[in-house]
């Protein structure tokens, strides 16, 4: 168990839902690990905790991948429920993330409940909401993991995929699973999970437009070589995060892909290798998106080396701003690389 603190504090929170109506959300669209985890979760409230209803919401519109695998847990998805005692919000670090649940959650005369891995997250909601986050998980999942071993829980087959899923997922298909992840990953799949059949099932192909849009965000990237760092910095109109992650994977150190919102809104995403995060030890969560969103009248967040934001600029004054920001972090003065 990573941190039975959290745990321990987390079952004594879930002890006070008995015979509540209490509702899940995801982050925006949610992903693998914020719907394996809500899966999960519910199973526990209903089987442990004596829950008495319990919904779950994807906010915004859930994604292809994220539809794959409602369907395949059945895991059935309700709309705004009114009359609800408490919220618990899965994986969102950060109240902008929950679209049109972000007022209820943030009024303040709700029954709120995070549960999250993000950087920050228990500064970035209002002080009534309840927040268990802890930068050590490297997932949701094995958030609730813990807590379902700390509880003595039988896992079922269908527990263990889930559980597996979401972990899959948030550690980049296990290639950053440290021991502790890893040594989970083996415990589930001695239940008899057959990975790749499941994977088989759920992994989405690309489609056309994503890959036009990584193709546009490499051809139209600006490189600046800071000494030995390679940051990349494009502009595309959407799939943003699959266009930062797919520079990485051409050479990039660090990548950041920005789109407009509206007229005057720009999201960005942003991508390191795990070697700059390391040496330089800027989190780009913390240090990047957070605090430039916020200056430019905006929200960001995420992980060490993955976040986004989005804020009141154009694309030039932001992308103008984020090498500014790393000139002085780095203390480097960065040669502009011809393309
Ligand atoms: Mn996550």
């Amino acid at each position: 168990m990573r941190d039975e603190i959290l745990i321990s504090l987390l079952d004594r929170e879930l002890n006070q839902l008995s015979r509540h109506k209490v509702f899940i959300l995801t982050h925006s669209g949610g992903d693998p690990d914020s719907i394996c985890s809500a899966y999960f979760l519910r199973k526990l409230l209903k089987e442990i905790y004596n829950v008495g209803n319990v919904w779950i919401d994807v906010p915004g519109s859930p994604t292809a991948h994220v539809k794959a695998l409602i369907e395949y847990f059945g895991i059935g998805l309700t709309q705004n429920v009114e009359d609800v005692d408490a919220y618990i919000v899965v994986d969102a670090g950060s109240p902008e993330q929950l679209d049109e649940y972000f007022e209820v959650i943030s009024r303040g005369d709700k029954y709120v409940i995070v549960i999250d891995h993000h950087s920050d997250t228990v500064n970035r909601y209002s002080p009534n909401v309840k927040v268990y986050s802890s930068e050590r998980y490297q997932s949701v999942t094995e958030v609730i993991y813990d807590l379902a071993e700390y509880l003595g829980y039988r896992l079922e087959l269908r527990d263990a995929e889930a559980i597996l899923i979401g972990l899959y997922y948030d550690t980049v298909r296990f290639s950053i699973a440290d021991l502790d992840t890893s040594s989970k990953i083996c415990r589930l799949i001695s239940k008899g999970v057959i990975l790749n059949s499941i994977l088989a099932k759920l992994e989405q192909t690309v489609d056309t437009s994503e890959r036009i849009a990584r193709l546009k965000g490499a051809s139209r990237m600006k490189i600046y070589r800071f000494r030995d760092w390679l940051v990349v910095i494009t502009n595309v109109g959407k799939f943003q995060s699959s266009v930062a992650r797919s520079l990485i994977n051409l050479g990039a150190h660090l990548a950041i892909a920005i789109g407009e919102v509206d007229k005057s809104r720009v999201a960005a995403s942003m991508r390191a290798s795990q070697d700059f995060i390391e040496q330089t030890k800027i989190n780009l969560g913390i240090d990047l998106a957070g605090r430039i969103g916020v200056k430019f009248g905006g929200y960001g967040g995420g992980h060490a080396s993955a976040a986004h934001l989005e804020c009141n600029a154009s694309i030039e004054e932001l992308a103008e701003y984020l090498v500014d920001e790393l000139k002085n972090r780095l203390g480097i003065n960065p040669e502009v690389l011809e393309a």
